[in-house]
């Protein structure tokens, strides 16, 4: 078992990761930045070692002063948690070279699953169902073309390093294709340096629904039920819940069947997500495979009771897992407070919380890393708080998160407390009936 963890991370999910382990008797160490001197994790961590100034390119994202801080520090594993650094392929690599162990996915696997075409091939392979389309890369625009045609309009362009829907344009006629070819590859060769195009069928009015897997270094895979992802805004989720309104037992077994498929197929390892889209007749379609711990994480581990970085460690100290799948046990709902104001477009919002109350009760839970005195810094992400609620049915859980929406005190800055107000009384949020296309229509009151 691992003595000593380093985090290299900040904010919530690096305190989340210190608090299991404390818990699993593991010592930790913070890095940071020197925007994050006053930060929790600093705080909470045995050890912490700053890693330079305030940019994530300048810190959080340099690899060879945390594999140092690693090595100054004697620690014999790096968890990642999200973003930065954790689904970079040359910094698993790193780890692997100098003796620590990534919490994550290997460099292989990083790549296999980063590239998405080549993703989607070996998920057709594994026989998991994918949307149809072009047969891997398209390679000039007159094959594009003929691959519309035999798809048929509507069709979806979308690139290859791609995620987070850049350098992914919608087709409906032919006419349209030339431009949307060109301005799809444009951006993405700027975004990724890479401009390699597929193509699919245009699922209309999706449901983004994602399957929580883990796997152990015994090729063995388990799911964990799903999440319901599909209230976002421009790539940016904002709330998430699990069981999925939309969901029946007969599609949790079959989309659980698929990811457990899909993982043990590349024999995966640690904890992943699979995720689906999902049209309105209840069809299933491979989307994308991350390989890391995701910000709502929470609602699972609320839902099956299990703690999902404990698992990530256990598997990666070589730990096999029961391998038993999960069925929700109760309703989560989680609510992301950003520090953003959601009255003007959502534009960040940072600056010092002045004062700060936070809800409690039974099935409150809150993941977060600010309190009252706090400065947000601006060079992050504007995520400061996860509002997590889970109580016995959807409908409770829906009534407990206005109540402790109501009790939350932010003070000083703008959040997004007041969006999510609104959504849990909004008509097509109460009744489940929201697809990825909600947020196009959604209008602060
Ligand atoms: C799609 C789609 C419709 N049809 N693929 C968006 C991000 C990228 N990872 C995949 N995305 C989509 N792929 C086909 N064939 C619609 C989306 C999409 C979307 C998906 C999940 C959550 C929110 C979304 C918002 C817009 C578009």
């Amino acid at each position: 078992m691992f003595k000593k963890i380093l985090i290299a991370n900040r904010g919530e999910i690096a305190l989340r990761v210190i608090r299991t382990c404390k818990e699993m008797g593991i010592k930790t160490v913070a890095v940071y930045s020197k925007a994050d001197a006053e930060s929790l994790h600093v705080r909470f961590a045995d050890e912490a070692v700053c890693i330079g100034p305030p940019p994530s390119s300048e810190s959080y994202l340099k690899m060879d002063r945390i594999i140092a801080a690693a090595e100054i520090t004697n620690a014999d594993g790096i968890h990642p948690g999200y973003g930065f650094l954790s689904e970079n392929a040359k910094f698993s690599k790193l780890c692997e070279e100098h003796n620590i162990k990534f919490i994550g996915a290997t460099a292989e696997m990083i790549d296999k699953m980063g590239d998405k075409a080549n993703a989607k091939a070996t998920m057709k392979a594994a026989g998991v169902p994918c949307v149809p389309g072009s047969d891997g890369i398209i390679s000039d625009f007159e094959e594009c073309q003929k691959t519309a045609v035999i798809t048929g309009y509507p069709v979806m362009l979308k690139a290859s390093a791609g995620g987070g829907g850049k350098g992914m344009r919608a087709v409906w006629k032919p006419e349209d294709l030339k431009e949307a070819w060109d301005s799809a590859r444009q951006e993405s060769k700027a975004a990724f340096g890479n401009d390699d195009m597929y193509m699919e069928k245009l699922i209309e009015e999706p449901r983004h629904i994602e399957i929580q897997v883990v796997g152990d270094s015994f090729g063995k895979a388990c799911h964990l039920s799903e999440r319901d992802c599909s209230v976002q805004r421009r790539h940016q989720k904002l709330t998430e819940e699990t069981p999925s309104p939309f969901m029946t037992d007969e599609l949790r077994n079959a989309m659980g069947d698929a990811a457990v498929k899909a993982a043990e197929f590349i024999k995966y390892e640690g904890a992943g997500t699979v995720e689906f889209l999902v049209d309105k007749h209840r069809n299933f379609y491979f989307m994308e495979m991350n390989t890391r711990i995701q910000v709502e994480h929470p609602i699972t581990e609320e839902v099956v009771d299990y703690d999902l970085i404990r698992e990530q460690i256990l598997v990666a100290a070589g730990v096999p897992i029961s391998g038993k799948n999960y069925t929700p046990q109760l309703h989560s709902i989680e609510c992301r407070i950003n520090a953003e104001d959601p009255y003007n477009g959502f534009r960040p919002a940072p600056g010092v919380i002045t004062s700060y109350h936070a809800p409690g009760g039974h099935g409150v839970r809150i993941d977060t890393h600010v309190y009252a005195g706090y400065m947000i810094p601006p060079n992050y992400d504007s995520m400061i708080s996860k509002l997590i609620v889970t109580a016995q049915t959807r409908e409770e859980a829906i009534n407990k998160m206005k109540r402790a929406l109501d009790e939350y005190v932010i003070e000083g800055i703008k959040t997004t407390i007041p969006f999510h107000r609104q959504l849990m009384d909004h008509p097509d949020y109460v009744s489940g009936n929201y697809t990825t296309k909600f947020m196009e229509d959604f209008e602060m009151k």
